[in-house]
């Protein structure tokens, strides 16, 4: 095997990042690529963000429900940085600097306290949300035709390019999150729906093994910071031209305009 030179390829992966060029995956050239390793390339990759003062303001995960981990082929879920240039101020989306863009409906849990450590439960979530967002989660990964290993998607910072969260932000007691209905409809015309239990059974299961995860890598997850819990349908792609509707029952609907 080639000897891995973990800042090249997040020098490269940046490259794509910024441009929308698609890439052959990393393990085509490195088949022994570890999940480790990846997640290195992916903080160096964001170190390089950061360095153009792009910096992180929160967190995602990634391939939290059964149906993407089956569509993706990938069976546990994974962690993305989320950095501000990748939040849109208003619910438009360019799509001419993107590859194969595909939207998914979500939920944000904000924080107001610091969660860390490898025993946090959902009540310590609870106790640390300030609040959730309904909001839509942009993916584009690097690899050709949307295809890639474990390694490889996450040193690509789990396909992140975009999000757009809700202009309301509800209360963590509010509702029952696991038992949201969520409908997305495209140009008119539904094409995906499913629960919020979707999401590892219940949304917050999601924050709680970001955290276990996030904590083998000595990292926590700060007090303001955003968490996108993970897909609750399948992601719909997007073109130039098409409207999405997405309707979270008895809570509000996010609409996004592709540009
Ligand atoms: C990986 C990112 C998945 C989610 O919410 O499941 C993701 C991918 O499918 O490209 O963001
Ligand atoms: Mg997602």
């Amino acid at each position: 095997m080639k000897r891995l030179d973990v800042k090249a390829i997040a020098e490269k992966i940046d490259y794509h990042q910024q441009n929308g060029i698609e890439m052959v995956k990393i393990t085509n050239e490195y088949p022994e690529l570890t999940v480790e390793e990846a997640y290195d390339i992916q903080k160096l990759t964001i170190q390089r963000y950061v360095e153009r003062n792009d910096p992180v303001i929160g967190w995602k995960m990634g391939l939290t429900s059964k149906a993407k981990q089956i569509s993706m082929g990938v069976d546990e879920p994974i962690y993305g940085r989320l950095t501000e240039s990748m939040e849109l101020r208003e619910p438009v989306l360019h799509v001419k600097d993107l590859i194969h863009p595909k939207v998914e409906p979500e939920f944000a849990f904000v924080m107001n306290k610091e969660l860390k450590g490898g025993n946090v439960k959902p009540r310590d979530v609870w106790a640390a949300a300030d609040g959730i967002y309904l909001a839509l989660e942009v993916i584009d990964s690097r690899y050709e035709n949307f295809k890639f290993t474990l390694p490889d998607v996450v040193a690509d910072n789990a396909s992140s390019t975009k999000f757009v969260l809700g202009s309301q932000v509800f209360s963590p007691s509010y509702t029952q999150w696991d038992q949201v209905k969520v409908t997305m409809h495209k140009n008119g015309e539904e094409v995906q729906s499913g629960y919020g239990k979707a999401v590892l059974e219940h949304p917050v299961h999601s924050v709680v093994e970001l955290t276990k995860m996030m904590n083998r890598d000595n990292l926590t997850i700060k007090p303001g910071m955003a968490v996108l819990v993970g897909g609750i349908t399948e992601a719909v792609s997007v073109e130039e031209g098409d409207i999405l509707n997405v309707e979270y029952e008895g809570l509000d609907t996010l609409n996004l305009a592709i540009n």
